[in-house]
């Protein structure tokens, strides 16, 4: 018999200071590093939240429409895969609008579990999920998923679990990171548990450089708005037309990098503290890893999973994979 859920439908906001302190000291800390650099997790403010709903939108971006075919197309097959009676948890959930249909095929799901650091759109997700499905328990925690906190803030619950982390956002850790998130996993799971990943695959760098230096400018804009952020809440003076946007593919470290370039020797402030830029230099702002199917099942076997299926697209651009600790 499953144990009751504890701390059902508890959500724990984040004060908004502990946020911002953090975001400071982040920024301080990047910009004074001699390759600079600033989290990507802070592209995601309002705006560029939306804009990167608009890239998801373009042609040039073939991440989200592949992962959304191959959804579409093996849906039934994964809510199989999950099994019965499953708790699905959702780090970086957002609009939780992946795991609906998911939630919708699946048998008899237990709960839902969606994780993110917005209590807005979280809330906003579960009002319009509990009419779709009335009868699933949906509990939002609030918190930053690549933290130990926001994890030992979910229920407990001795159902099976699975992990939904969906839309190659492991992309954006290093390959360290990925193993630690991916063991960070592992932990909040128990034996037979699974995880369900989406990743996007290596394929030829002028397909990977269009879908970060879009024909439309939105993914500039993206990048751009980090400093318009920085201005606005750190109180800096960045001059978002003397940095330009730089993506391109490394094709060794198997990852597209963002950066912001200084078309001029300049000098910007932040909370009172000052930065100089020489002309060219760069603001790295974001990695996106690709990987090979091989490549993921090592990542995959080396956390304390065994991966057990995978699905594709016809070009093998983007794999979801659904892999049971072990
Ligand atoms: C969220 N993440 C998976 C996106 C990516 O493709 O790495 C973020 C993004 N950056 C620029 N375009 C999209």
């Amino acid at each position: 018999m499953n144990m009751a859920i504890i701390n059902a439908n508890r959500v724990v906001p984040l004060s908004g200071e502990d946020f911002r302190g953090q975001f400071e000291r982040d920024v301080l800390a990047g910009l004074s590093a001699s390759q600079k650099t600033l989290p990507c997790k802070y592209l995601y403010d309002e705006t560029g939240s939306k804009l990167f709903e608009a890239i998801c939108e373009l042609d040039d971006y073939y991440l989200t429409r592949t992962e959304a075919t191959i959804f579409a197309r093996s849906l039934q097959d994964m809510a199989v895969t999950l099994g019965d009676s499953v708790i699905l948890i959702e780090p970086g959930a957002g609009n939780c609008e992946k795991a609906e249909p998911l939630l919708e095929a699946m048998d008899n799901p237990r709960a839902y579990f969606p994780l993110d650091i917005s209590s807005e759109i979280l809330l906003a997700a579960q009002h319009r999920i509990r009419h779709r499905l009335p009868d699933l328990e949906i509990v939002p925690v609030i918190g930053d998923f690549t933290s130990g906190d926001a994890w030992s803030r979910l229920p407990v619950s001795n159902a099976r679990k699975v992990i939904f982390f969906p839309g190659s956002t492991i992309g954006n850790f290093t390959p360290e990171q990925a193993r630690d998130l991916l063991e960070r996993f592992a932990e909040n799971l128990d034996s037979g548990d699974g995880l369900l990943l989406g990743a996007d695959l290596v394929k030829d760098s002028v397909i990977l450089e269009r879908a970060y230096h879009d024909s439309n400018h939105i993914t500039e804009a993206f990048n751009k708005n980090l400093l318009t952020r920085i201005n606005s809440e750190l109180n800096g003076d960045f001059n978002t037309d003397a940095f330009a946007h730089r993506a391109f593919y490394h094709s060794l470290r198997q990852r597209v990098e963002m950066h912001l370039v200084s078309l001029v020797e300049q000098h910007v402030s932040v909370s009172g503290r000052h930065f100089s830029f020489t002309e060219g230099e760069t603001i790295h702002t974001e990695n996106s890893h690709k990987y090979t199917l091989p490549g993921l099942q090592t990542l995959l076997r080396d956390t304390g999973f065994s991966p057990e299926k995978y699905w594709t697209d016809d070009k093998q651009h983007y794999a979801i994979c659904y892999a049971h600790v072990r």
